[in-house]
C-alpha cells in the first residue's frame, strides 16, 4: 500500500465538483485515508509549490491556489501515486486523455482541478505539509 497526496483545486470547489472526483478515487481503489478543506495563504501556497519557484507561470499559481478553498486528501491504494497521476490526466487539460479528471472537469492548463503527488519521495513531503500523523487513518 502507498500513499499519495492529493489536492482538489479552488476551481472545481467553485464548480461544485468535489464529490464527482471524490467518486473517482473511490471507484478506482484509492481510499481516502485523509481529508480537510482549507483556505492556503500565499505564503503557503508559495511553500508548497516552490519546487516552481524559478518557473514563469509561478506567480500566477500561487494567486490561483491562494484564490479560494482548496480540498486536501491523502489516498491510500496500491500505486496510489502513479494511479492517481493516471486519474487525473495530463496537465494541461487539452492534452489530457477523454475520462480523466482534467478531462472532464478543468479549463485550463492553470486552473486544471486537481494535483497530485508526483512521486512516493514527494508524495512524503507534501502529505506532512498538510496532515499530522493522528488526522491520516
Ligand atoms: P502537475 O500539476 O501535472 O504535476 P506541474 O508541472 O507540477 O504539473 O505544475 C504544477 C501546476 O502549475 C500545474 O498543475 C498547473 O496548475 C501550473 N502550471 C504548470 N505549467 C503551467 C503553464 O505552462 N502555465 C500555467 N500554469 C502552469
Ligand atoms: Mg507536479
Amino acid at each position: 500500500m502507498q500513499q499519495t497526496l492529493s489536492i482538489i483545486k479552488p476551481d472545481a470547489v467553485k464548480k461544485g465538483v468535489i464529490g464527482k472526483i471524490i467518486d473517482r478515487f473511490e471507484c478506482n481503489g484509492l481510499r481516502i485515508a485523509a481529508m480537510k478543506k482549507l483556505r492556503l495563504s500565499k505564503d503557503d501556497a508559495a511553500k508548497f509549490y516552490e519546487v516552481h519557484k524559478d518557473r514563469p507561470f509561478f506567480k500566477d499559481l500561487v494567486e490561483f491556489m491562494s484564490s479560494g478553498e482548496v480540498v486536501v486528501m491523502v489516498l491510500e491504494g496500491e500505486n496510489a501515486v502513479v494511479k492517481n497521476r493516471e486519474l487525473m490526466g495530463a496537465t494541461n487539460p487539452k492534452e489530457a486523455a477523454a475520462g480523466t479528471i482534467r478531462a472532464d472537469f478543468a479549463d485550463s492548463i492553470d486552473a486544471n482541478a486537481v494535483h497530485g503527488s508526483d512521486s512516493d519521495e514527494n508524495a512524503k513531503i507534501e502529505i506532512a505539509f498538510f496532515f499530522a500523523k493522528r488526522e491520516i487513518f
